[in-house]
């Protein structure tokens, strides 16, 4: 077996013990590395004041790492800027917050630069190389100009946007070519996968060979849908963990007789947040008779906190949570719980097991995995209903959610009044195809298929092609 050496931005490494807070991209990542053996390479979290190329190996739960420290102008040109002000918000279709600033693509460039260097040396003959995410899209680039010629492959967890909307960007034809010094490209959705492709023979002459290989820049690429999962039976093994049943018991007891929605997500604006809490103030003022029925639970840790458009969405949803408890609560009764600090995953679990309803209702999201965790969670005797943004890339799959435009309070209003009264029956019956879709493509259904096709792509294409 070849090995595997993964690429990110950021390396976290979860001990697997359902304590950490990390996100769904570190989880699935350490689940591969366990099995694979290889490495995982990038960022540290730590800043130097001038870039020394130092490498720190670590041996962590069977999975080894090597990380570098960058600067503080890397941070805030390259992740901060480039990364976060500028393909984040552009590829979650918010062009009015997207910054285009010729620093922060120096920045990105360099930093890009940077991790190849440091990793070049690491990479042997035969590795299969996988890099993750939208932070490194030029990294292959960079390490095929050192003389690398091994199979790389890219995976992207955020949206590819429709095809005019990659256009705003300045040089959005350089970032497409980078990513032709790929062997593969794997989007969440076959829509992402289209939408590219769209932009290749649109924007760059690009062809579909009769091999069904994108031909564009003079190269080769194979590209696919690989829809990234969650690692269904420990999830459902931690709702059931004493833990969980001690969240459980707690939120029963203050939630007695009464039925809770619950919404977990990054802080980020992305997730439609503003609009879920508009529907839930909408049900309540459509529906006196649900008034001290219901209880909304939203959990939203703080993330990067630095970048102006996240204090904003912030202050934002302090006001309206505060609004809609000022209007609608009582002296025993408060609506709305609106929560900014982390839980063990156990916990979560918990949660989401206590909730009869999960509201995910992203305005744009490459996959979402709080989606395939409520459903992994619940009882199945008696299971909780989903609602379900149509802009989730998990809508491909979860079709027996309740889907909702996540721009419409009112159908987030009908969908949750629905979800409330639905019958033990339908719930049941729903929740099991829901179920046995995440059971079935789950993380190791995603990094198998991707690390095959990785490895069947013809290696050498590259070297030969680009001479
Ligand atoms: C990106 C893409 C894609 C949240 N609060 C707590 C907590 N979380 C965990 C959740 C979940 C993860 O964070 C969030 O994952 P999502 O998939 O929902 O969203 P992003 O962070 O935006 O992830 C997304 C994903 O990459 C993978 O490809 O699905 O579309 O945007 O696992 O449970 N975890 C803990 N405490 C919390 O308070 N422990």
């Amino acid at each position: 077996m070849n090995r595997l050496i993964i690429v990110s931005n950021r390396v976290t490494t979860p001990s697997g013990k359902g304590e950490e807070t990390v996100g769904g991209l570190a989880m699935a990542l350490a689940a591969a590395l366990r099995e694979y053996s290889g490495l995982w390479f990038g960022w540290s979290g730590k800043t130097v004041t001038e870039f020394n190329g130092h490498m720190n190996l670590q041996r962590v739960e069977g999975v080894t790492t090597a990380t570098i420290d960058l600067e503080e102008a890397d941070l805030s040109e390259y992740y901060n800027g480039y990364a976060n002000k500028t393909l984040w918000p552009l590829f979650h279709y918010r062009q009015d917050l997207t910054a285009y600033d010729r620093s922060f693509d120096e920045g990105y460039q360099r930093v890009n630069r940077r991790f190849a260097e440091t990793l070049r040396p690491l990479i042997e003959p035969d590795d299969l190389v996988w890099i993750h995410d939208y932070h490194l899209i030029p990294l292959a680039f960079e390490l095929r100009k050192l003389g690398v010629k091994n199979r790389i492959g890219f995976f992207l967890h955020i949206p590819w946007p429709a095809h005019q909307l990659i256009t705003t960007l300045p040089r959005h034809k350089e970032l497409v070519e980078a990513l032709f010094a790929y062997d593969l490209v794997g989007f969440q959705t076959p829509e992402y996968q289209q939408a590219f492709e769209e932009y290749v023979l649109n924007e760059a002459d690009g062809v579909i060979t009769a091999d069904g290989l994108l031909r564009a820049f003079g190269r080769p690429l194979r590209t696919g849908a690989f829809p990234i999962g969650i690692d269904a039976k420990e999830f459902a093994e931690l709702a059931s963990s004493p833990r969980a049943q001690r969240t459980y018991d707690v939120m029963a007891a203050h939630t007695a007789f009464r039925q809770m929605i619950v919404g977990v997500d990054r802080l980020d604006y992305s997730k439609g947040m503003e609009e879920r809490f508009l529907g839930f103030e909408r049900l309540l003022s459509d529906h006196p008779d649900l008034r001290r029925e219901v209880l909304f639970l939203q959990i939203a840790p703080l993330s990067r906190e630095s970048v102006e458009a996240y204090q904003e969405i912030r202050a934002r949803l302090d006001a309206l949570s505060g609004r809609i408890n000022g209007e609608y609560a009582d002296i025993d009764w408060n609506p709305v719980r609106y929560v900014n600090r982390n839980y063990r995953r156990d916990e979560l679990a918990g949660v989401y097991r206590a909730a009869k309803v999960a509201l995910v209702t992203p305005s744009r999201d490459g996959m979402n995995l709080v989606a395939k965790e409520f459903v992994a969670a619940q009882n199945p005797n008696d299971p909780g209903v989903l609602v379900l943004s149509r802009f989730a890339g998990a809508a491909n799959q979860l079709h027996e959610a309740l889907i909702v435009n996540p721009n419409s309070p009112e159908e987030i209003a009908e969908a949750l009044n629905r979800a409330l009264s639905m019958p033990l029956a339908e719930r049941i019956e729903r929740w099991r195809a829901l179920f046995d879709n995440v059971q079935r493509e789950d993380v190791t259904a995603w990094r198998d298929a991707f690390v095959n096709a990785l490895a069947a792509t013809r290696s050498g294409d590259h070297a030969r092609s680009a001479e």
